[in-house]
């Protein structure tokens, strides 16, 4: 049976655990943002392994907007990967789990709707697509 492993990220790992452990009242925003996080539970492509990753809440009525953006890094995030490969997820709201389905926003009108969504929720998004070449992945989690 697939196992969760942890991030090898201590502070992404220590907020996964607050978060669930309290049922989503506690570790439920950005260290001192004050913005709210949610928790996107995936699987692993290649492991098969079960991933729980916090990203920051982007709605768009009752979808939300999942974006790669890990800090401006050169590179997509690793789960990235794994949703393109098996779009099944579980998200976690503060006290809400839903079981979701992701897809990636390829269109260009879309995208920019969304982006701009995004960049209202955490404003640092904008920052992190001048400081890198990629383009940031965007996904939208739909309910099921
Ligand atoms: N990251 C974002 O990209 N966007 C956000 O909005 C965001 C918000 C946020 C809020 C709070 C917080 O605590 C963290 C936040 N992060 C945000 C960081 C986010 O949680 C991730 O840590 C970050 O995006 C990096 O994701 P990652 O999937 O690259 O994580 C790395 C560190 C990781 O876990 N690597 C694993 C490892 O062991 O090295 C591998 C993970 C993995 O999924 N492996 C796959 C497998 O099969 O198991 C293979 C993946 C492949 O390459 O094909």
């Amino acid at each position: 049976m697939a196992k969760y492993v942890p991030s090898p990220r201590d502070w992404v790992r220590d907020q996964v655990e607050l978060y669930e452990s309290s049922g989503g009242t506690k570790g439920t925003t950005l260290r001192d943002t004050g913005l709210p996080v949610v928790l996107m539970t995936h699987r692993g492509n290649k492991t098969g392994e079960i991933r729980k990753t916090p990203l920051m809440r982007v709605k768009d009525g009752k979808n939300y907007v999942l974006v790669g953006s890990q800090g401006g890094a050169p590179t997509d995030p690793a789960w990235v990967h794994n949703l393109r490969a098996n779009p099944q997820i579980e998200l976690r709201d503060e006290t809400v789990v839903r079981s979701m389905r992701v897809r990636e926003v390829e269109d260009a009108a879309e995208k920019a709707r969304l982006w701009t969504l995004a960049v209202a929720a955490y404003p640092p998004y904008a920052d992190y697509q001048t400081r890198t070449e990629r383009r940031i992945p965007v996904f939208v989690a739909e309910p099921q």
